[in-house]
């Protein structure tokens, strides 16, 4: 018979549900506060989840009308960015200093992820607020 474990209880340390997207990422360390920005960066091959396979910061809240400006820092191979709901997705490049921007204009949460790493961890989230 299906055993339910120890799932009972469950986090609620903020105002974001990510139903479990961060389970693997061992990078992920809360939502940073980004919200009152024009443009932020995220990088993209951040040390983490066994080497240059995170998004640094792995969560971040943004304002509405924000640009996230994700920036390769070319550690970890080659790496995309491709947003849960098929809303953007990058080119899959390697090189440092590589740049794929996208506008988020309204609120919510969109999960992205790495194609090739998100089995090992390699995704992020940006909260819109
Ligand atoms: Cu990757």
């Amino acid at each position: 018979m299906f055993d339910p474990g120890q799932e009972a209880g469950g986090e609620s340390e903020g105002p974001a549900e990510f139903d479990g997207w961060f389970d693997n990422v061992d990078n992920y360390d809360g939502v940073v506060d980004r919200t009152g920005e024009e443009e932020i960066t995220v990088q993209v091959g951040s040390q983490a989840n066994g080497g240059g396979f995170g998004f640094g910061p792995a969560a971040v809240a943004v304002s509405p009308g924000t640009t996230v400006v994700w920036e390769w820092t070319g550690e970890g191979g080659s790496h995309d960015v491709q947003a849960d709901d098929g809303s953007f997705a990058s080119e899959m490049v390697g090189d440092a200093g590589h740049t794929f921007s996208h506008t988020f204009d309204e609120t919510g949460t969109t999960k992205y992820y790495c194609m090739p790493h998100k089995t090992m961890g390699m995704k992020g989230a940006v909260v819109v607020e």
